[in-house]
């Protein structure tokens, strides 16, 4: 790869996951994020750099050219809405599913609908759709204690195996989608660096398969 590559990555599952794409692009980091305090990751490629930040910020990086390419949850990318991202690759990694959940047995209320989210856009499209009024409410985690101290109906949020739901008493309730990482691009990058960029889409591509 001849053209300087910034990747941006979120510790935890997707650098976990996304490690065997990379490997297989030839891509390998020098140190681990997990022990490492660095930010900035050089890789045995001179010009592939990554860059080590919050998931919900990698959409955000990315549209702005702060990094060319990156690897977001669908998630996360609804709610970013896209914009100035191409998204031409489904990983296929960290799945998970969006859903409803709400106290378990617990009969559903009546009038409108109070729901404790930090996935604020998808939520509203998804109770939009049923034609039910809802009132929001953001928040920035734990969402599976908004129902038990009755600040919420239902919440909106991620599930995989079910434990965390279970664990709090709470129960899935409706399917909104499912969920899983997608590689993102600059658009201006995928012109400027086509070369690069275009080799690394097939690489991933090819590795998801
Ligand atoms: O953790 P941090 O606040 O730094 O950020 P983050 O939560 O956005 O990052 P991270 O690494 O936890 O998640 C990154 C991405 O992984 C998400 O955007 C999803 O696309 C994807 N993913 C896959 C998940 C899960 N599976 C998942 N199970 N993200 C979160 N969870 C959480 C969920 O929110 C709930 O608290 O795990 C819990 C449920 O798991 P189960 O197995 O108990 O159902
Ligand atoms: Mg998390």
């Amino acid at each position: 790869m001849s053209d300087k590559l910034t990747i941006a990555l979120s510790k935890g599952r997707i650098y976990k996951e996304t490690l065997p794409l990379l490997k297989q692009a030839g891509i390998e980091p020098v140190d681990d994020p997990e022990t490492s305090r660095k930010l900035i990751l050089d890789t045995n490629q001179d010009n592939v750099k990554l860059v080590i930040i919050r998931a919900t910020d990698v959409p955000t990086y990315v549209q702005y050219g702060a990094a060319d390419v990156g690897v977001a949850g669908k998630d996360v990318l609804m709610e970013h809405g896209g914009e100035g991202l191409y998204e031409p690759v489904d990983l296929k990694i960290a799945k998970c599913k969006l859903m409803t959940a709400g106290i378990k047995g617990q009969p559903a209320p009546n009038g409108r609908l109070r729901i404790a989210t930090k996935f604020v856009n998808s939520a509203r499209a998804f109770y939009a759709k049923q034609g039910k009024q809802v009132e929001i409410i953001k928040l920035y985690g734990s969402m599976e204690l908004a129902p038990i101290v009755k600040l919420a109906d239902y919440i909106v949020d991620l599930v995989d195996t079910g434990n965390t739901l279970k664990a709090n008493g709470l129960e899935p309730l409706e399917h909104i989608c499912d969920v899983s990482s997608r590689l993102v691009i600059n658009k201006a990058a995928m012109k400027m660096k086509h070369k690069s960029i275009q080799a690394l889409i097939d690489s991933f591509a090819a590795a998801v398969k």
